[in-house]
């Protein structure tokens, strides 16, 4: 059973937090994430998840749970990943919330797409995703994926994405990051 309201999966084998001080260089704007953090050591986002053998053939589901925030001008989110078998893909279904799906692959393609109640989004193999909570309630979505895609958080962890997920002057806005693309290699296995 998944709560649309709430995002909680019951039964679930499993729940992962990310709090801000796990969240240590995903946020542009380093001097604003230690003020937040100073702060409060705020729950960014949960994720439960179903989790059968890691095999061939078997489908991981999960939902993942954004709260509403923001580090500087920079919206709540999820660290973002590549899966660690990269020719594996995804599906979000969103049920709550608003919110945005920052994709790009290692050959410097990047694409950002919009996500609300209802909307379903691929992620084709080999590209790094990551979701942004860009509204006022917690965005809420369910993710389908095979059980043996495994997480790759370093390749971004080490340079970030290339795309930023901003509010200025009460717009969302979606700007280039510092990093114009990957270094030649990263990302490619
Ligand atoms: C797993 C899937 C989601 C994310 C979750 C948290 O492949 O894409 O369940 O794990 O949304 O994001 P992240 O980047 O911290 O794993
Ligand atoms: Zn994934």
């Amino acid at each position: 059973m998944i709560d649309f309201e709430t995002g909680v999966m019951l039964p679930a084998d499993g729940k992962i937090e990310r709090r801000l001080s796990q969240m240590k260089g995903v946020f542009a704007d380093e001097k604003a994430y230690l003020a937040c953090l100073e702060k409060e050591d705020s729950l960014v986002y949960e994720v439960y998840t179903s989790t059968p053998p890691e095999r061939e053939g078997d489908l991981i589901y999960c939902t993942s749970v954004i709260y509403p925030g923001k580090v500087g001008d920079e919206f709540y989110m999820t660290k973002g990943h590549y899966h660690a078998k990269r020719g594996t893909s995804e599906v979000y279904l969103c049920v709550g919330g608003r919110g945005m799906l920052v994709l790009e692959n290692p050959h410097g393609d990047s694409t950002v797409l919009d996500m609300y109640p209802g909307s379903m989004s691929y992620i084709p193999p080999f590209w790094a995703h990551r979701t942004v909570n860009t509204g006022s309630g917690p965005f809420i979505f369910i993710g389908v994926y095979p059980a043996d895609a495994g997480h790759d958080y370093g390749t971004i962890e080490a340079c970030g994405m290339m795309k930023l997920v901003l509010q200025r002057g009460g717009q969302t806005v979606v700007l280039d990051s510092q990093r114009a693309s990957p270094k030649a290699g990263e990302g490619l296995s």
